[in-house]
């Protein structure tokens, strides 16, 4: 007996791992507990990795989680010519260079499906009809053609097409620039060939 009382202090390793309501285990079988104990943790943490990895849950698809269908944002093609209204003093033309001019010289040659823009120089008294000879795809013939600005057309067809200008077209012999299709424009007029 211990004189200050504490031989209940371990003297062996049985003692030593003794818990109160427990059975004394062997140093051996302590530390083979505590290798089970630590593989079975390794093992559940292994089975719960993919989880997190893969958090968040992919249903639905990418639900909070980085996209990887960045929507492709729709590409926006130039018109292939844009047109401004132009006055080199005798008369209004249309021009491909700015109101500046020189006037643009007929045919501008296109492919399908590329367009043709009106910039806000012609805004608003040029009003616009396009027309491929027998169909009026802009304006309406004897009613007001397009006049907000800047505007684009885009051609879906080949063929030969007339824009005019409603007040300065001077088609059909300037008898009728509210014409649509029209035809013998000599002023304000440019002829889109779309190949
Ligand atoms: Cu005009």
């Amino acid at each position: 007996m211990d004189p200050v009382g504490v031989s209940y202090l371990p003297t062996d390793d049985l003692a030593f791992r003794w818990i109160p309501g427990q059975s004394p285990i062997s140093l051996e079988d302590s530390v083979k507990r505590f290798y089970l104990t630590l593989g079975g943790l390794l093992l559940v943490g292994a089975a719960l990795l993919p989880l997190a990895c893969s958090y968040p849950p992919s249903y639905p698809p990418n639900y909070g989680g980085p996209s990887t269908n960045t929507p492709t944002p729709t590409a926006t093609v130039p018109p292939a010519a844009i047109l401004s209204a132009y006055n080199g003093g005798s008369g209004f033309q249309y021009s491909s260079t700015g109101t500046g001019g020189p006037a643009v010289t007929s045919p501008i040659t296109i492919s399908v499906g590329q367009s043709v823009a009106w910039d806000a120089s012609n805004s608003p008294i040029h009003t616009l009809y396009i027309d491929n000879g027998t169909t009026c795809f802009m304006g309406s013939n004897g009613g007001l053609g397009n006049s907000s600005f800047p505007v684009t057309y885009t051609f879906e067809a080949t063929g030969n097409y007339l824009a005019h200008c409603g007040i300065h077209g001077n088609c059909n012999a300037g008898a009728s620039n509210q014409s649509c299709p029209s035809s013998g424009c000599t002023g304000m007029a440019v002829t889109i060939h779309v190949q």
